[in-house]
């Protein structure tokens, strides 16, 4: 809770520390009402500061004792507030005794330490380590740990902590003990330890350089029939990074845990990786296709931060993303790689695309925009944002797009070499790069300091008597709060021309002859202008191939350039984009017209081109799938300057029922020609086409008759896994047949009510049923099994109807609004991280219809007037209102 009023911090004020720590020796004596930890810490003077105290970090815990080479000091010797503990004048070099008590079970805010079904856990990024024992709890104070863990051996038979084990044994008194040492420097936001009752699956694994290692993936008694593919996936991660770049595993043990109350995704503690259950537990029974998708994802993206986070950390959060855009982009490659084709890529890249337009470009428009390296927060914790990862990622894939994928190795290897063992800002990235490719990257840097999504304009022109195509880009970026005026960024735009037979036209720009039929053209001006020479006939342009930039793209294409595009592209994520293009005109023109009360006619150019796509074998199921996908209710109101959810959804419904319809013996053959008998096998081609299959079931329940209520309840009944079983049941949610759904539902929770992560996704498929509304949100909240101190749980219920339910949140009374700012206010009593991303569902408030907007800024209004509102939530909405 916030005890002062919010403090922003700003980057330009960073100050070297005062003291750099050698050693940290911890004792936990571990007791769910009464922990004691007792912290030697040693340290020496930093030349680089000019300041003399010792500045340590403490919240919420109780200070016992405190002694400094030896001796006890009198509270007279220090300063004590609710956040610090400041020792004035120290010596050069200090030893530092500290002994603080807390009680992690009080602890709901899953930050520091604290107790997740009878277990003991811990969560340190950001700032999670000064709820521990009080340290300079900052990322550039990088420390050797040694780790004493003491127990009830009954209770924790397992006791966990960061590097290896030295040393463990019987205390006498049914207690026992656990010695850990990590022999890597670290900042303490990489702590960790785990003391509780869990099994493991393990495996012996050999590294490149001949060294074993030993994995281990621990869970809860009950799940270790779900530990395969996380296992696996750590391997293949391993793998991945030895061969793609050169990293080895530094430690001999490496350890996933899977804990069930947890903030995020996973922590990438050193050598201790703690996972939310959601990205570790999986068989074919509970886990759909997307959450194996999610756990190799999330399983690589923990084990690369072990290069590029922990070896290399970041010197101040403000680089937040130095380690995370840099690890997004890592994971993302690495899945890719997993599929192994181009399609497989593309269709990767395509999620990418549509994460940024569905989360990262609203957040770059809002209150909330912050550059990629922020110049200021109030909370930390309220920049994990889409923006530090996603939007991150992107920055990192536009270095490999300018140097090429040789160049990008070039320049990783060189960060580490400079770097290893350091902690360090994005501008060392940066320079990195550039150094090892020989590059400039001044301009470049822009991409860390401005904030918004950049709108590139494009035009063209043909001259067929000089066989010239010639290109005019311009680039603009809108203000963000606090940066009203933008300078040009330095934006790779990858193009390509397709003749009148689809095939792609040799390149010759500005002169010179391109190697492959793309061409990455760089755009650092306002406008340029390039020239491609010996141009035959007038040619399609195609545009920002493999979305080389994230920007906003405009070019004025015809339907019939846009479908060309979508039948020809020899790039699959243009050829997405033309579909999406022609989909966005038509979902615009008739929102307008419900909006005008007009009648709604969808013409056949669309209609037909879709029914072309579905049938083309020769592409992966999984492309078809995502072609197949409309932009989303909350990207199309993104194009709109005032949002009608109720139109929106309408229009949106509408060209739904009528693509089902005209494509109805389409969609069956689809659905019959892509079933996947056998067993189940997470692999990408199967799981391709379970999606297509499972797409074409969801368009045929949109206006079912008998058969098709019949196919998708058949399916329900015999499914084999479940990616099958919860599509079916989401496909007769929103049939319009009360009594199935009802049923189904009930069948569903019956057979998985011990499965925690099964019975989330049975919350959050009500939740985002337009038939759900704010009251029966509010009867789903009295089911035993829900709770709010569990985010898993309550992301799947409230967040799933506030960013999952537009025209159920959006109700004209502002009900849905009264709803979200109780839950916001009861969530930040438990939980204040979970609490403030609940906060930024309101994020967009401004651009609703008037009487929306009015009932919005009365439901931020309340929460702001809230006593003892965290600093977390506070930011949040107070930048809303601003
Ligand atoms: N570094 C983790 C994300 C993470 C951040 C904060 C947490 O608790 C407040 C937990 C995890 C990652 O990128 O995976
Ligand atoms: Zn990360």
């Amino acid at each position: 809770m916030r005890t002062d009023s919010p403090q922003t911090i700003y980057r330009k004020d960073y100050t070297p520390p005062s003291f750099l720590v050698d050693s940290v020796e911890l004792g936990f004596d571990l007791d769910p009402a009464r922990t004691i930890v007792a912290s030697r810490i040693r340290m020496r003077h930093n030349p680089a500061s000019s300041s003399r105290s010792i500045e340590l970090h403490g919240e919420h815990i109780e200070l016992v004792q405190v002694r400094l080479n030896g001796k006890v000091l009198k509270p007279s010797q220090y300063k004590l507030t609710a956040s610090t503990l400041t020792i004035p004048k120290a010596p050069d070099e200090v030893e530092l005794d500290i002994e603080t008590i807390l009680a992690p079970q009080d602890n709901t805010s899953l930050s520091g330490l604290y107790v997740s079904n009878h277990n003991f856990f811990t969560q340190c990024e950001a700032e999670g380590f000064r709820r521990i024992t009080f340290f300079p709890d900052r990322p550039d104070v990088m420390a050797r740990y040694t780790v004493m863990l003491r127990a009830d051996k009954a209770k924790y038979p397992v006791l966990l902590s960061n590097g290896n084990l030295i040393e463990e044994g019987d205390l006498g008194d049914g207690r026992h003990y656990a010695k850990w040492e990590d022999p890597f420097k670290k900042p303490s936001y990489l702590f960790a330890l785990v003391a509780a009752k869990l099994v493991c699956q393990e495996e012996h694994f050999k590294l490149a350089d001949g060294r074993t290692v030993l994995l281990q993936v621990w869970v809860e008694e009950g799940n270790l029939d779900k530990t395969d593919y996380a296992m696996q996936s750590l391997k293949n991660s391993i793998r991945w990074d030895e061969e793609r770049f050169g990293l080895e595993l530094d430690l001999d043990r490496f350890m996933i845990v899977a804990v069930g109350d947890f903030n995020m995704g996973a922590m990438e503690n050193k050598g201790l990786n703690i996972f939310n259950t959601k990205y570790v537990l999986a068989n074919p029974r509970v886990a759909t296709d997307v959450d194996y998708a999610g756990i190799e994802a999330v399983v690589g993206h923990e084990y690369f931060h072990n290069w590029t986070g922990n070896r290399v950390t970041c010197r101040d959060w403000f680089q937040l993303s130095l380690k995370e855009g840099l690890t997004v982009f890592r994971d993302q490659e690495f899945s890719a790689d997993m599929i192994g084709t181009d399609t497989g890529r593309a269709v990767t890249r395509i999620d990418q695309v549509r994460t940024l337009r569905q989360a990262q470009f609203p957040e770059d428009a809002g209150p909330m925009a912050h550059p990629v390296r922020p110049d200021s927060f109030v909370e930390i914790n309220n920049f994990y944002t889409v923006t530090i990862y996603e939007k991150g990622a992107e920055v990192v894939r536009m270095y490999q797009t300018l140097v090429g994928r040789e160049g990008f190795r070039k320049g990783m290897d060189l960060y580490f070499a400079r770097h290893d063992e350091q902690a360090v800002q994005c501008d060392d990235f940066r320079a990195a790069m550039a150094d090892a490719n020989d590059r400039d990257f001044q301009q470049f840097e822009r991409w860390y300091s401005q904030a918004g999504t950049p709108v590139v304009k494009a035009a063209s022109q043909y001259d067929a008597a000089a066989q010239t195509f010639t290109l005019t880009l311009s680039q603009s970026c809108p203000a963000t709060p606090g940066q009203p005026q933008k300078l040009p960024f330095h934006i790779p735009v990858t193009v390509g021309l397709l003749g009148a037979d689809g095939c792609d036209l040799s390149l010759i720009v500005d002169g010179v002859a391109a190697e492959t039929n793309s061409v990455v053209l760089e755009l650092t001006q306002a406008e340029q202008t390039f020239v491609f020479a010996q141009v035959k006939e007038a040619p399609v342009p195609s545009l920002l191939r493999d979305f080389s930039a994230p920007v906003v793209l405009q070019y004025d294409y015809s339907d019939a350039q846009l479908l060309h595009l979508f039948r020809h592209d020899s790039d699959p994520v243009n050829r997405w984009e033309a579909g999406q293009r022609l989909a966005m005109a038509r979902l615009l023109k008739l929102t307008a017209a419900h909006a005008a009360g007009e009648t709604l006619s969808l013409d056949d150019t669309f209609i037909e081109a879709q029914r072309a796509l579905l049938a083309d074998d020769t592409l992966d199921a999984a492309f078809r799938e995502l072609a197949l996908i409309l932009p989303s209710e909350t990207i199309i109101a993104e194009q709109l300057a005032q949002v009608d959810p109720h139109a929106i959804h309408a229009a949106r419904q509408f060209m739904r029922r009528t693509i089902a319809e005209a494509l109805k013996p389409e969609l069956l053959a689809q659905y019959h020609a892509n079933l996947t008998p056998g067993d189940y096998s997470p692999d990408a081609l199967s799981a391709g086409k379970r999606a297509l299959k499972n797409l074409a079931l969801a368009y045929l329940l949109v206006a079912p008759g008998k058969e098709e209520l019949a196919l998708a309840q058949q399916q329900f009944d015999s499914a084999g896994n479940m990616t099958d079983r919860a599509a079916a049941l989401v496909a007769l949610i929103h049939s319009g047949d009360e009594a199935a759904a009802q049923a189904a539902l009930a069948d569903f929770y019956r057979d998985f009510s011990g499965e925690a992560l099964v019975v989330d996704k049975w919350f959050a498929m009500q939740a985002a049923a337009p038939t759900t509304d704010v009251a029966a949100v509010r009867q789903l909240m009295t089911h035993p099994a829900f709770t709010l101190k569990n985010p898993n749980r309550a992301r799947s219920l409230i967040f799933s109807f506030a960013n999952g339910n537009p025209s159920q949140f959006h109700t004209q009374d502002g009900s849905g609004y009264a709803f979200w700012a109780e839950q916001v206010i009861a969530l930040d009593a438990l939980n204040p991280q979970v609490a403030a991303r609940l906060a930024r569902s309101m994020d967009r408030w401004r651009r609703y219809a008037p009487a929306l907007q009015e009932h919005m800024r009365r439901a931020l209004e309340r929460v702001a007037a809230k006593k003892n509102l965290s600093n977390d939530v506070m930011e949040v909405v107070s930048k809303a209102l601003s």
